[in-house]
């Protein structure tokens, strides 16, 4: 039995005999974000960092625009700690923001476009953000209307930063400054940033990432993907998420070295090109969006040549799609089974073939302790099915501010509760096979049904409502919601359902698919709604 882990006021975090032992392996090598861009920076000043249409910054570029930001963050008050929301599509700035806020130490909260105020809210509110960072208008949504009622109701919430036209907030132009203003420097073993959960509750859970840890999953991937300096990667699906950002993602690439291409829509029609024009050597995509690259690659017009490496996960990758990747695209498939929690599996870049398209891969580490497990946490044997659980130097020990949650979601011990069902194949590839968390994953979205579900029980003609995924051809599950209507209420269309959820301000994948009104759920032994039932009629009713 370890020693827990030490319990900060905010997370729980690695016991001090795992951090030494991270650190003797030269896992953890004491860096951070901020410090190893200005080594970069004073390394190849003139080596292009960025990619953004037209707008090309060099390493040292990117270093002084992310110091000036520094500079106006901390003249503003922001230091070390602070929480600072994210919400930024494919653009530069991304970068010279969120390295401004790592080099003073405080937290991005990475949320994803497509959230809206409900989750928006909710992270400002939860996390105390001081700062909110948006773009002003993207797809004909306008984020500072939405940051002005956040603020209204976040009371902690100081400042509105736009990348783009202000409105009424505050430009990101006009806080960068020049002169120096003093700062605390975070140390490596720091949280530098919060990411998202897919979650499975009624609310995303936030995942308190340190320098050390990130930094080492980032070479870690470097080295499995083979990420040096002449790489060159697109960033095609949103840069926040912890998959484009760091499997191995623009931030790997950064730290190798090699160029960083920001692609604002992931379809062919606009990826292609720029694949073309900027020689992308290696990029990531969920499983829906694999497919129509394979699809529309034969018929290409344009020249996909330099594309060495397509990484693809997110959700699980049919095998019968991974087989469609090299002969369609010409490049070698790398399936990525990863989480933001931690754990990241990798197929080879020289497994066989069968490997490669049969599994989801290998931990990064050697240090990454794998378990699978019965319901009662008995470990099973080699090539049974059960569920993961894991452990290891950039797995997290504990959600940010999640007590309760973390009883549950972690063992006494510090093994992480993926949720996940896995077979573990000879020489350590898992075949992923399933999962138990009551959790959707619409094409690498993923959807948490009580978040829903709590958002529809608000409607006031609903008495009950149960969220359940639907097999899909395409996106590998969509949502249903199975309505029970109360018994004086009028009869609804399905869309008043969808309206209803849209408007209450969650993101757009979390709308239902499709709404079923029925009069009665069907129950378990003990009377419980019976979700597996839900499933098995909605999949026979497509
Ligand atoms: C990635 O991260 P998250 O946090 O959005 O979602 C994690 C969950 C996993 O627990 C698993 O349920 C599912 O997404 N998942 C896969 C998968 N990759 C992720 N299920 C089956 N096959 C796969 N290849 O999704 C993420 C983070 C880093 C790298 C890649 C993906």
């Amino acid at each position: 039995m370890t020693t827990p882990a030490p319990v900060s006021a905010d997370a729980p975090t690695w016991p001090e005999e795992f951090a030494e032992r991270y650190r003797a392996l030269g896992y953890w090598r004491g860096e951070t974000f901020g410090a190893l861009l200005h080594e970069r920076a004073a390394a190849h000043p003139d080596r292009i960092a960025v990619v953004d249409g037209e707008r090309r910054w060099t390493y040292g570029e990117l270093d002084r625009r992310a110091d000036r930001l520094a500079n106006g963050f901390a003249a503003r008050g922001i230091g070390k700690g602070d929480r600072v929301v994210v919400q930024l599509p494919n653009v530069a700035e991304f970068f010279e923001v969120i390295f401004g806020l790592f080099r003073i130490g405080a937290l991005p909260v990475f949320a994803l476009p497509a959230h809206r105020e409900t989750e928006i809210r909710y992270f400002c509110e939860f996390t105390e953000a001081v700062a909110y960072v948006i773009p002003d208008v993207v797809a004909g949504f306008d984020h500072r209307e939405l940051a002005a009622k956040v603020q209204a109701q976040a009371p902690a919430l100081r400042d509105v930063f736009v990348a783009g036209e202000p409105g009424p907030h505050t430009p990101l132009t006009d806080v960068a400054r020049d002169d120096f203003v003093p700062y605390d420097e975070p140390e490596p073993s720091d949280l530098a940033f919060l990411q998202l959960s897919g979650g499975s509750t009624g609310v995303p859970k936030l995942i308190p990432r340190t320098h050390d840890d990130y930094i080492y999953s980032l070479w870690g991937s470097n080295e499995i993907c083979g990420v040096d300096e002449d790489s060159v990667f697109l960033v095609v699906l949103p840069a926040a998420h912890n998959f484009p950002l760091s499997s191995p993602g623009s931030l790997g690439v950064l730290y190798a070295g090699g160029r960083v291409v920001l692609c604002p829509q992931p379809d062919p029609e606009t990826a292609f090109p720029v694949i073309e024009r900027e020689g992308v050597t290696i990029t990531g995509l969920v499983p829906p969006l694999a497919l129509v690259w394979t699809e529309a690659g034969p018929t290409a017009r344009y020249d996909l040549s330099s594309l060495d490496v397509l990484l693809v996960g997110g959700a699980k990758f049919s095998e019968e799609a991974a087989r469609r990747v090299r002969p369609a695209l010409n490049c070698t498939l790398q399936q990525v089974f990863g989480m933001a929690e931690g754990l990241v599996n990798y197929t080879r870049l020289d497994d066989p073939v069968e490997t490669i398209v049969a599994t989801q891969g290998r931990p990064i580490s050697a240090h990454d302790e794998i378990r699978v497990v019965d319901d009662n946490d008995q470990d099973l044997e080699a090539g049974q099915t059960g569920h993961l659980l894991t452990r290891g130097p950039y797995t997290i020990r504990g959600y940010w501010r999640a007590p309760e949650h973390n009883k549950r979601s972690f063992t006494e011990d510090g093994f992480y509760r993926t949720g996940d069902v896995v077979r573990m194949m000879e020489r350590g590839h898992l075949v992923v096979e399933g999962r138990a968390k009551d959790q959707i994953n619409r094409g690498g979205e993923k959807v948490a049904p009580e978040e829903v579900e709590n958002v529809v029980l608000g409607h006031p003609a609903v008495h009950d409502v149960s969220v359940v995924a639907v097999p899909d051809a395409y996106l590998g599950e969509r949502t249903c919601a199975y309505v029970i209507l109360r018994a004086d209420a009028e009869p609804l269309r399905p869309v008043a359902i969808k309206k209803f959820v849209r408007e209450h301000g969650l993101a757009a994948f979390k709308v239902p698919d499709r709404v079923e009104f029925v009069d009665a759920f069907p129950q378990t032994g003990i009377g419980k709604v019976s979700k597996k039932d839900l499933r098995t009629t909605a999949a026979a009713d497509q």
